[in-house]
């Protein structure tokens, strides 16, 4: 049956004409925070994903590019060797009518393309059975990304994950307090103040050489996991943007910030948003069923602390784009990006009470 969609407008049209590619209309789909997607329904039953790339996030579209092309031309081997079918298991750029990977229009705006994959559906809302199957998703991209020529990549976004850094950011908001709205939220601002000593546990282990850099996701949601409508198997990763060098932790902590939450990440009623050391459990069996052979003792250690410091660098970005009067992240009504900050500092709290529970489950799923 076909969905409801709007008649495709002069902008998206102008894009549309550099590919080979008739749409009759458009679905836009409202998901993430950053980038503007289109369902794009073809008139011959063969839809595309239409996404423009927000600049002020990503300055260096090509390079982005650049690196989802290398990152899935990798894993389309891998899949192929394993008996898997590429189009459907990883995502598929569509070039431009002059072979181009992008199309960077007149008024500057920088537009993609992908395949659409069919049949398949995200989900905002975990539980134990998704966020197992999340775990075996994620840490199958990692081990098939583990020989991948890590000097390849650009690195699109630098220091994205260096929480020192995110810290001195945040202190500056602060300072500045642009939008004036800082004595609203001040026991927040004090959360992250007082919890500056853990910001920098992982870089320091990066930058002494303890851990190594892999090819990261850097946005390990649950709902960058595409499942498949009857079998409900994990089909393909999507949102590549942020695929960099980096560490494995990011993308274990904060896979389990978002898919461990009981509630929404921008929860109202925060006694909804908890942390859940079931789901935290689910997730860990998942991945280390399909990673725990290429990662090292030490990130294995530090993989329950890794939960609490990305949920808290998450919130503190939430809470200073809240100060700076919500310049980065999408928002959907005045105080949003401070209820999301809430909703991360509660789960920190809670990770923090749990972290003795965290570290035994790991112990149990990896050294049985
Ligand atoms: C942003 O747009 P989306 O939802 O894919 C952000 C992530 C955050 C996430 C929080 C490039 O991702 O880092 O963890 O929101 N992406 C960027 O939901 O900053
Ligand atoms: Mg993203």
């Amino acid at each position: 049956m076909q969905e409801n969609f709007y008649k495709i407008d002069s902008i998206l049209s102008n894009i549309i004409k550099s590919y080979p590619i008739d749409a009759v209309g458009y679905v836009p789909i409202k998901s993430g925070h950053i980038n503007s997607t289109y369902k794009l329904i073809g008139d011959d039953g063969k839809n595309f994903l239409l996404q423009k790339i927000n600049t002020y996030v990503f300055n260096r579209p090509e390079e982005l590019m650049d690196n989802i092309i290398r990152v899935t031309s990798h894993l389309r081997k891998k899949i192929a060797a394993e008996g898997g079918d590429p189009s459907r298991e990883t995502l598929t750029v569509v070039k431009t009518n002059d072979n181009k990977n992008f199309v960077r229009a007149d008024d500057d705006t920088f537009w993609r393309v992908y395949n659409f994959i069919e049949n398949t559906e995200s989900y905002d809302k975990s539980n134990e059975f998704l966020f197992k199957k999340t775990g075996e998703a994620f840490g199958k991209f990692q081990s098939d990304l583990s020989d991948f020529p890590i000097d390849t990549l650009f690195d699109t976004i630098p220091d994205f994950h260096n929480t020192p850094k995110r810290f001195k950011n945040f202190k500056k908001s602060v300072e500045n307090n642009l939008s004036g709205r800082k004595d609203r939220c001040l026991d927040e601002v004090n959360f992250v103040l007082e919890r500056e000593n853990i910001c920098p546990q992982i870089a320091s282990l990066i930058s002494e050489g303890k851990i190594p850099l892999r090819v990261t996701h850097n946005d390990t949601k649950l709902n960058n996991v595409m499942f498949d409508k009857n079998t409900m198997e994990p089909v393909c990763i999507v949102d590549l943007d942020t695929v960099m060098p980096g560490s494995v932790l990011y993308d274990f902590g904060d896979a389990v910030r978002f898919g461990a939450n009981t509630g929404a990440e921008d929860e109202k009623d925060l006694d909804k948003a908890n942390f859940s050391i079931d789901l935290f459990k689910a997730f860990t069996e998942g991945y280390m069923s399909k990673a725990k052979e290429s990662l090292t003792p030490t990130e294995i250690e530090m993989i329950p602390f890794s939960c609490i410091l990305m949920t808290y660098e998450c919130g503190m970005r939430f809470l200073g784009d809240y100060i700076d009067g919500d310049k980065y992240f999408a928002t959907s009504y005045p105080d949003h990006n401070l209820v999301r900050a809430k909703v991360q500092f509660r789960l920190v709290k809670q990770m923090e009470e749990n972290l003795l529970e965290m570290k035994r489950i790991v112990k149990g799923i990896c050294e049985p």
